[in-house]
């Protein structure tokens, strides 16, 4: 990217998140998502992180002071002077957020907000104030989320962030779409009803949510839907090791011990997802349905992004290379398992450079190319996503791949002449969804501002 371009895209990039931050949080965007969301929040903040490095901490610990009792950050924060503009809203849940979660990444995101600035974390006692929230998240996912595999389950398509996904077609059918509350749609006045899911998957959601609410939120009743994710699964193993990092550099003495817990736990969600989510045919991991046991043989972006794993160093050693080397040092060791199975890394790697994938345009696509739901404009089934994108961009990297790398970092290109978009056509880059979106903005900063080449850094930041 040029350098004029780059320092107009920052100025811009800045201006869109002046423009969305509330003062005590970031908006997604000030139209369709008019509160705050969890893991939106946790990418904005990582963002932020290079020029507003107090603003990133409170982005981060306001999300955190709406955690419930039983550990779980909520999917949504109201702003109940915004009610009418989003549904379902607080109305409908009868709280001041949603009872519905997102994928964990804020661990990381803590973890990287903390190393932008650590005397100011540390003046903060930013890293005492987080690390036990967080870890009560990650004992809520690991303990009454955990399914048959000892993998999290998702309950609702708006818990895996790629709500309408292909990979939850199937279990969604089963869900009745017919729901007691009349459906609104307050987002359609600002993206195009060809972008966002349909009637029918908004009565199932709205079906799935109220069973959810009924049962009081509680997890040991079934409401017809949990689905084991790799994105979701692998977030959780990235954020457990930052969550060790964070043990390791708090000064209170615990912190070995406690780090190769997190390690351990990390080790152990590797190892089910190698032994549960692998498709060979495929060359990715693949969703598991929790309620039949069966995988979901469909080829998204969530199942490639488990190749941050190859590319995450932990206590036992950096892995900078790939193969099955690699794999094998981006295990855990207090966990006793290695990390990805031998080869994965390498078949990821050729999966993201086929035609589904890379290999078939110039942006990465959610949904394959080759899957039959595929379609450029609609939501999580074929358009390009700056997140799924900034994860990818954090794993090749990691991993030392020139030419993945440069791909990836092209798409942060069109960020800005596209005004933010939610997300792009793959073939194309054209804008789809609403504009001025808060993570667009805060990874493309982080793309162009970081010059970071790991997933994590290490222990000394
Ligand atoms: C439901 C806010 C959120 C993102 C999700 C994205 C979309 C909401 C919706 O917007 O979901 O949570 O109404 O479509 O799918 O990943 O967090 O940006």
């Amino acid at each position: 990217m040029h350098k004029d371009f780059e320092e107009d895209a920052v100025d811009a990039a800045a201006r869109v998140l002046d423009r969305n931050w509330t003062g005590r949080h970031t908006v997604p965007a000030t139209g369709l998502y008019p509160h705050q969301w969890s893991w939106d929040s946790a990418f904005v903040a990582i963002g932020t992180r290079h020029q507003e490095p107090v603003r990133a901490r409170a982005e981060l610990l306001a999300l955190l002071d709406a955690q419930w009792a039983d550990g779980r950050v909520p999917q949504i924060v109201y702003d109940v002077s915004r009610d009418d503009d989003y549904a379902p809203g607080a109305a409908f849940w009868g709280a001041a957020t949603s009872g519905l979660v997102q994928p964990p990444v804020h661990a990381w995101a803590a973890w990287l907000v903390h190393c932008a600035d650590p005397a100011g974390s540390a003046r903060e006692g930013f890293l005492a104030r987080v690390y036990p929230r967080l870890a009560r998240w990650h004992g809520y996912l690991h303990g009454p989320r955990a399914g048959g595999v000892g993998l999290p389950v998702a309950k609702h398509p708006w818990e895996t962030g790629t709500d309408n996904s292909p990979l939850w077609d199937t279990a969604l059918e089963r869900v009745p779409p017919q729901a007691r509350t009349p459906v609104r749609r307050p987002d359609l006045r600002h993206a195009g009803s060809g972008e966002r899911p349909g009637s029918r998957d908004y009565r199932r959601y709205y079906r799935l949510a109220e069973t959810y609410h009924d049962a009081g939120c509680a997890d040991d009743v079934p409401v017809g839907f949990a689905m084991v994710c790799p994105l979701f699964s692998t977030l959780l193993a990235v954020s457990e090791i930052a969550l060790a990092r964070m043990a390791e550099a708090l000064p209170d003495g615990g912190g070995d011990a406690r780090a190769g817990a997190h390690e351990a736990a990390a080790a152990r969600v590797i190892a089910a997802m190698d032994e549960h989510l692998w498709d060979d045919d495929l060359g990715l991991y693949v969703a598991l349905d929790d309620t039949t046991g069966q995988t979901v043989p469909r080829a998204t972006v969530n199942g490639l992004v488990p190749l941050l794993l190859a590319g995450v160093s932990t206590r036992t050693g950096a892995s900078t290379t790939t193969g099955a080397t690699a794999d094998r040092r981006a295990g855990t060791a207090a966990g006793g398992r290695a990390g990805l199975a031998p080869g994965r890394s390498e078949r990821l790697l050729a999966t993201l450079a086929a035609p589904g994938f890379l290999g078939g345009g110039p942006y990465l696509p959610s949904t394959s190319r080759d899957d039959p739901a595929f379609d450029p404009a609609l939501y999580w089934r074929g358009p390009a996503w700056f997140n799924t994108s900034w994860v990818l961009l954090r794993a090749v990297q990691a991993l030392g791949q020139d030419e993945p790398t440069a791909r990836l970092r092209e798409h942060f290109a069109v960020a800005a002449p596209g005004k933010f978009p939610e997300y792009v056509d793959p073939d194309t880059g054209a804008g789809r969804g609403t504009r001025q979106f808060s993570w667009t903005a805060a990874l493309t900063l982080d793309v162009l501002l970081s010059d970071e080449s790991t997933v994590l850094p290490g222990p000394g930041c």
